[in-house]
This record gives structure tokens, sequence and C-alpha cells, in this order.
């Protein structure tokens, strides 16, 4: 059975993660086809958006822990798969130049819940449930979880939830802003598509300046967010799409973004 299934329909590319008897937890094999799934949707101009899921009742319960197990046992600590595996995928995530919707369908836990965070958008079932669990096992943060929890929830919630640790389910994941909105569970995979199909019929390089200029702007200063803005609005403003909308608004229809 393959660990990760990939599939492109209407310009969304959807990936699984398949691995529903050990709540989708990451093996090597999982993250390499994750991130080579990832990579395919990077690259493909065909797709104009993706959906992050899982299969089963969990999203992701994190870093495989039978396989983590037997790296410890054999004195391999991580066998440095936070650098070579969960750090590319995180930076495959935010750095493609369309967006990604997380649906959460059910637990999301350590480095599964930092998958999670890493997406532009997150639309959760009412069964999702999130643990940032790494300090339950005596681990730090990892694949970003630092860097992107407390731009979500801001430095004092983050600390709490990356310390502590505790559980949350997806009415409080709604309050923190950690998801942008619950569902029932039955209808999560026809909304979560129909975010995606929304995005992947957008404008699709304004979407990707936008991404690259809220990025940018977390480290920078005001005078630096100022200025790649304009780089990138320079950008748009020669782009088809913003031509060819720009006709519409005049002319009092509705644009059609065809993502070039
Ligand atoms: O190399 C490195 O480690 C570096 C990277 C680290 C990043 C991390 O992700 S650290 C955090 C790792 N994840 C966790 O600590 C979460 C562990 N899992 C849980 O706490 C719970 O399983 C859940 C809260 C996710 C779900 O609980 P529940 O009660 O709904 O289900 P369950 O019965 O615990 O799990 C169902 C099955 O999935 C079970 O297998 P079984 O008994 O039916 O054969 C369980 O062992 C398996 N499973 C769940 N999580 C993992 C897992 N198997 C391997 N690894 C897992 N992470």
């Amino acid at each position: 059975m393959n660990d990760v299934l990939y599939s492109v329909d209407d310009a969304v590319a959807t990936i699984v993660l398949n691995r529903p008897e050990a709540m989708n937890a990451l093996t090597v094999r999982a993250k390499t086809a994750l991130l080579e799934a990832l990579t395919s949707a990077a690259r493909a101009s065909s797709v104009r958006a993706v959906v992050l899921t899982g299969s089963g009742r969990a999203f992701c319960a994190g870093q495989d822990l039978t396989e983590h197990a037997a790296n410890l046992e054999a004195g391999r600590g991580l066998d440095g798969t936070v650098r070579t595996h969960y750090n590319p995928v995180v930076r495959t995530i935010a750095e493609m130049d369309k967006p990604v919707v997380a649906a959460v369908n059910g637990v999301a836990a350590g480095a599964g819940a930092s998958l999670a965070f890493a997406c532009d958008l997150r639309i959760a079932s009412e069964r999702a449930r999130f643990a940032t669990a790494f300090s339950g096992i005596g681990l730090a943060p990892d694949s970003g979880a630092s860097w992107t929890l407390q731009r979500l929830v801001g430095p004092a919630r983050a600390a709490e939830l990356l310390l502590l640790g505790e559980p949350f389910g997806a009415d409080r994941a709604l309050e923190l802003g950690v998801v942008s909105r619950v569902v029932p569970a039955g209808e999560l995979d026809t909304a979560a598509r129909a975010l995606a199909v929304r995005l992947a019929q957008g404008p699709t390089s304004a979407y990707a300046a936008t991404k690259r200029a809220l990025r940018f702007a977390a480290t920078s200063s005001l005078a630096e967010a100022l200025e790649l803005e304009a780089d990138l609005q320079d950008a748009c403003a020669r782009t088809g799409d913003h031509l060819n909308a720009t006709r519409a608004f005049l002319a009092k229809e509705r644009p059609v973004f065809e993502g070039r």
C-alpha cells in the first residue's frame, strides 16, 4: 500500500497521508513519499492549489515512534531525520508558489501538528484534535512548530501549548486561531475541496507573491517589507490575470483567472 496518495483534479493536487493503522505516523518511507508528492505539486504548472489530509481517523500522529525507538536503541539518535526529511517537507509547503490547505480530519500530533501549522490555511473536522506532543516524549518542537505556532496563536499561547503539550479539540483550535473553520466530519472533504478549487481558480501569481510577502515580513522591518511589496506588486501588475481582472472590473464582469 502506498504511504502517501497523490492525485490531481480541477488543478487541485490532493495529498493523502496513508498509514491509517499507525495514525499516519511518519516513517522515512512516508516522509520521502510526502516530499516527492509536495515537490510534484509545487513543480506542476497544472496544479494551482494543494490539499493535505490523512486517511482513516487521524491527520498525522507525527514521527513513527516504532522506527524512532529502533534508531535510539541502535545509538543513531534521530538519524538526521529532522534536517533530511522534516525540514525539506516544511520548506516545500511554505515556499511553493501555490496555496496549501490542511484538511485536518482527525488527530494531528507532534510533527503531524507541525505539518498542519505549516500549511497556508487549515480547515478542521469537528473530530480533529491537536497535540504538540513533543514535550510528552522529552523532545523540543520541530518541523517549524516553534516558528509557525507563535504566529498563529501568539508567543504566550504557543509557549503554553508547546511546554504543556495538552491536547485540544477543534472548537478550541478555532478559538485559538489554529484553524479558520470547523465543519461536520462528513463534510470535511467537500469543504476542503471547495476551498481548494476556489483557490485554484484564483490569481496564482498573486497568491505566490502573497505567500512570499508574508514569509518575508515575518522577519523583516517595515521598510524592508514595503520594498519587497513594491517589487512583488510590480510583478503582479504585469500578469495577464491582473490585466484581465482590471478589464473585467471596468466591464462589470466576473474576472476569470488563468494563473498567468
Ligand atoms: O526522529 C524523531 O523522532 C524526530 C521527530 C520528532 C517529531 C515528532 O513528531 S515527536 C511526536 C511523536 N508523536 C507522538 O508522540 C504522538 C504519539 N501518539 C499518541 O499520542 C496517540 O497515539 C494519539 C494522540 C496520536 C492518538 O491516540 P488514540 O488513543 O486515538 O490512538 P492510539 O490507540 O494511541 O493509536 C492507534 C494506533 O496508532 C496504535 O497502534 P496499535 O496499538 O493499534 O497497533 C498506536 O501505537 C499507533 N500510533 C499512534 N501514534 C503513533 C503510532 N505508531 C507509531 N508512531 C506514532 N507516532
